[in-house]
């Protein structure tokens, strides 16, 4: 068991907020090859991501969710390689986990570092809520996963994720929502609350959203869903997210390099 080894490593690293606010990008295996994940992944440590989500709200299972963390994983073994050879590599973080991110119990991976092991806490849906948890649990156990317990909450717009989680949407400007999430969130012992708008958002989770929440709990806060350039991500930091996710940003690009300028430039503001 992870808590009898007295080692939760990921969950150390993810919830320590003297680094000040990082970058993590999401990758949804739904999206595109592995092939191409893992060079999105690669173009992202590049620029300073500092953590790799796989998930997605559809069209994820074990099979893609499994081999895209693979092809991400070997991406980053093969990069420490390299850069012990060249050192014009080595300036990329290659020692970044890959962490599940997953829309239920039938997205999972053993290869993966961690996973966010999460309640989407404003769903009505019971299989949200704990159904899909219960499902998992035994697959997380026996895989040696390590499980990072996160408070999941959906903002206005929503997205996808808001619809496929039959969500009961925290409205933008209902400050005190999000403050009462926050707080419910901490006394139930989650290690982290990711507040999250839906991939590809018109419009990010409010930074007075992010501020309620920011203001009601000590853990460590997400923020994600529609951040797609550097004054957007800086909001979202000055809100008080410890973690800015981007994931859309990532797929605008073919190119990685492109994808490092892009990410590079909204990094740089965190
Ligand atoms: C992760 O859903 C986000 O929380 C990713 O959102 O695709 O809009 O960056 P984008």
């Amino acid at each position: 068991m992870v808590e009898q080894s007295g080692l939760a490593p990921i969950r150390e690293y993810m919830c320590d907020r003297s680094q000040g606010t990082r970058h993590g990008t999401l990758i949804d295996p739904a999206d595109q090859t592995p092939e191409v994940a893992a060079k999105r992944a690669i173009a992202a440590a590049s620029a300073g991501t500092k953590l790799i989500l796989v998930g997605g709200s559809s069209g994820t299972d074990m099979e893609n969710v499994h081999s895209t963390v693979v092809a991400i994983k070997e991406a980053l073994e093969l990069v420490e390689w390299a850069s012990s050879q060249d050192a014009a590599l080595q300036s990329i973080n290659h020692s970044i986990p890959v962490v599940l991110f997953p829309q239920g119990a039938s997205a999972l991976s053993p290869a993966a570092d961690a996973i966010t092991f999460m309640m989407l806490m404003n769903s009505n849906d019971p299989r949200f809520l704990i159904g899909e948890q219960v499902r998992g649990a035994p697959y997380v156990r026996k895989a040696g996963i390590e499980p990072v317990p996160m408070g999941y909450v959906i903002c206005s717009p929503g997205g996808k994720a808001g619809q496929v989680g039959n969500v009961d949407l925290v409205e933008s400007g209902d400050v005190d929502r999000a403050a009462a999430y926050a707080m419910a969130a901490e006394c139930m012992g989650f290690s982290l609350l990711y507040l999250e708008a839906g991939s590809g958002a018109k419009t990010p989770v409010g930074q007075d959203l992010i501020r309620a929440a920011r203001e009601s709990c000590d853990i460590p806060l997400i923020v994600g869903g529609g951040i797609r350039d550097s004054s957007t991500a800086k909001d979202a930091a000055d809100g008080g997210a410890d973690w800015v996710i981007t994931g859309t940003i990532t797929e605008e690009y073919d190119d990685a390099d492109e994808i490092q300028r892009a990410l590079s430039d909204l990094i740089s503001v965190l």
